[in-house]
């Protein structure tokens, strides 16, 4: 950060009417109210990303890169943002995982405003919590593989606690993402990955829903071509040089618009110390990392291997279409090696506290998801608790009262993995796969085919609160849900 004493001030000034009346801090009122200098510009255009000397495409981008640059912050020191649009279509900025105002989260169904076309917006936030967050567009996609998150609109965000404990040698941010998008009538995704069992009631439901459309194709799903991470298709970018002995602290990102990503470096085991940027109770080694859309692990590697390895997707096809970093020992050369790790199912429930009790709810809500198969013109619809999302209304589900403990439990009448988000707040896994499950803190989680999960969050950031599946294609159809407070 740098900012003069002047500008501090300003921003002092103008802190209150942001943080206590979310709603009337509109775009006006925040740009033009402080004349401070930005801590970082995001500028949003269209740009060309070099995944390799074969494969340049055009996309939209944050500062004409993918990923949009490294954004560190400070806990709880205050921070401007100015977004420029340069493009023709109103954006949003959504800043993932933060405890943000509505007015700032950058979610048009919280009351956000747009960034308009070939205008700017400041925001002005305190940035929290600390640790692994995002920064992407928020805006709809629907049929549009141009637009949103099929885009390169991603970006990380590190925010530096206030005291460090850290117990590795450096850090490797990795930011995983699929281009050159297209639709195709879905096949089954092949989902082994989570532990847990597949509920029968549920799996009724999904087939009575299946028989309504009997005879439909299926509806679309996404297809990709290209596969990068940090921008580079596998073998195109700069490897990742490591010593023997070293203890590199991995920032995985899935920055994906769709997909849920694997990540394996053979011969080496990933100790995962944080989940979505919060570290989690119990550490705990792992084969394989397992993401889905908009997750982030933390994970630290100790290097004992040497070699020249690949760390990649276990998906044969997205590895060789790009999905893949190398690794490089000092003194190691030639061609970089993949080993499959053994099957390996990802469980939240390993990071876990131990033994410990779950605080009690005040209230419980039950969402049962149902997909209404190719519903709206050939694209599927899912609705919650029989209703899908609309964006004409934008009518608030639920009213939450402030300072109580809600438990969100979900019943999942679908195949597919949902990575569930809820904006604005932190949330604890309670049940997942079956087991209960405590101190594990995140922003998504991913909810298994069949299955039932089930978290809590207390009501602590009054304003319009956005849930939904951070599937894109979900999400734009009907997995959204608005919370209000009372
Ligand atoms: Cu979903």
């Amino acid at each position: 950060m740098t900012m003069d004493r002047r500008a501090l001030l300003k921003l002092a000034g103008l802190a209150p009417l942001v943080a206590a009346v979310p709603r009337l801090a509109s775009a006006e009122g925040q740009g033009q109210a402080t004349d401070a200098k930005a801590d970082y510009t995001v500028r949003i255009g269209t740009g060309l990303v070099e995944l390799s000397p074969a494969h340049i495409i055009s996309t939209t981008l944050y500062n004409d890169q993918f990923p949009g640059p490294l954004l560190r912050f400070k806990e709880g020191q205050q921070a401007v943002v100015d977004v420029h649009n340069d493009t023709d279509t109103p954006e949003l900025v959504h800043w993932h995982g933060q405890l943000v105002p509505s007015d700032v989260d950058g979610a048009s169904e919280e009351g956000t405003p747009f960034v308009p076309p070939h205008g700017m917006r400041r925001v002005v936030f305190v940035p929290r919590p600390a640790g692994f967050r995002f920064y992407h567009t928020h805006v709809f996609a629907g049929a549009d593989l141009n637009r949103s998150t099929y885009t390169g609109q991603a970006g990380p965000v590190y925010i530096e606690p206030n005291n460090n404990a850290g117990a590795y040698d450096r850090e490797v941010f990795l930011i995983l993402k699929e281009f050159g998008p297209s639709w195709s009538r879905g096949g089954d995704m092949a989902m082994d990955i989570l532990s847990g069992a597949p509920n029968p009631a549920l799996q009724q439901m999904g087939k009575e829903a299946d028989e309504k459309t009997k005879g439909t194709p299926k509806g679309f799903e996404v297809g990709y071509e290209l596969f990068s991470i940090n921008g580079r298709m596998r073998g195109h970018g700069e490897p990742i040089r490591v010593k023997y002995g070293e203890r590199v602290l991995f920032h995985v990102l899935n920055a994906s618009a769709t997909e849920i990503r694997s990540l394996a470096l053979p011969g080496h085991v990933f100790r995962v110390v944080a989940l979505d940027g919060n570290p989690v109770p119990t550490p705990s080694n792992v084969p394989v990392l397992w993401l889905g859309t908009a997750e982030r692990v933390a994970a630290i590697v100790e290097m004992k291997r040497p070699g020249v390895w690949t760390m990649g997707d276990l998906a044969d096809d997205d590895r060789r279409h790009g999905m893949g970093i190398v690794v490089e020992y000092a003194g190691r050369k030639g061609a970089a090696q993949w080993a499959k790790p053994q099957p390996f199912r990802w469980d939240y429930a390993r990071f876990s506290s131990i033994g410990a009790t779950d605080a009690a709810p005040d209230e419980t809500i039950e969402i049962t998801i149902v997909k209404q198969n190719a519903a709206a013109h050939g694209f599927n619809v899912w609705t919650l608790n029989g209703e899908a999302f609309s964006a004409d209304a934008m009518k608030p589900t639920y009213t939450l009262q402030r300072g109580r403990r809600y438990r969100l439990k979900f019943r999942n009448a679908s195949d597919d993995i949902h990575p569930l988000h809820l904006h604005r707040h932190t949330f604890e896994l309670t049940r997942v796969g079956g087991k209960a499950t405590a101190g594990v803190m995140k922003d998504v989680v991913m909810l298994g085919g069949f299955q039932e999960l089930e978290l809590d969050f207390v009501a602590d950031n009054p304003g319009l609160t956005l849930f939904h599946c951070h599937q894109q294609l979900h999400m734009d159809f009907g997995f959204m849900a608005l919370f209000k407070y009372a």
